[in-house]
């Protein structure tokens, strides 16, 4: 498999809830390589061209309001298949419905109020980390415990 790059980020809620750290963890722990991390207040222009695809469905402008609500935290992760992978530490979009040990299974409990976002395919992860992050906001970096992650 090639190596992809994913946008996730804790949502205002998350942050709010204080849960920042729990989420990160997820990911830091499963062994992702992490390449962005900021805290930010993202404007209405940018969380429209973020959730473009969702535009015109009837949970739109409070997803837009929800999301411009308060600060974020914004996360790049590389790895192997990482954009599914992290799709699957998350859980289904509506928290009811994801399993137990998912981020949202854990620790929410409405679609509106999720904690968290995650790409959902390469091209969007590209896309999202591009839209999300400067170049120069971005690490590469090679972690020492690398040979204990994989062959
Ligand atoms: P996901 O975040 O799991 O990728 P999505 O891309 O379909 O889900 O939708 C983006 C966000 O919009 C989702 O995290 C929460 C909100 N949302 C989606 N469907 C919804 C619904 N039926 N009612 C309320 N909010 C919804
Ligand atoms: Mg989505």
């Amino acid at each position: 498999e090639e190596v992809q790059e994913t946008y996730v980020m804790v949502k205002p809620d998350g942050v709010q809830r204080g849960l920042v750290g729990e989420i990160i963890s997820r990911f830091e722990n499963k062994g992702f390589l992490l390449k962005g991390l900021k805290l930010f207040k993202c404007s209405k222009e940018l969380a429209e061209e973020h959730y473009q695809e969702l535009k015109g469905k009837h949970f739109y402008p409070k997803l837009i309001e929800y999301i411009t609500s308060g600060p974020v935290v914004c996360m790049a992760w590389e790895g192997i298949g990482v954009v599914s992978s992290v799709r699957k530490l998350i859980g289904a979009t509506n928290p009811l419905q994801a399993e137990p040990g998912t981020i949202r299974g854990d620790l929410a409990i409405y679609p509106g109020r999720n904690v968290v976002h995650g790409s959902d395919s390469p091209e969007n992860g590209h896309r999202e980390v591009a839209l999300w992050f400067k170049a120069d906001e971005l690490c590469e970096w090679v972690p020492a415990q690398l040979p204990w992650l994989r062959e």
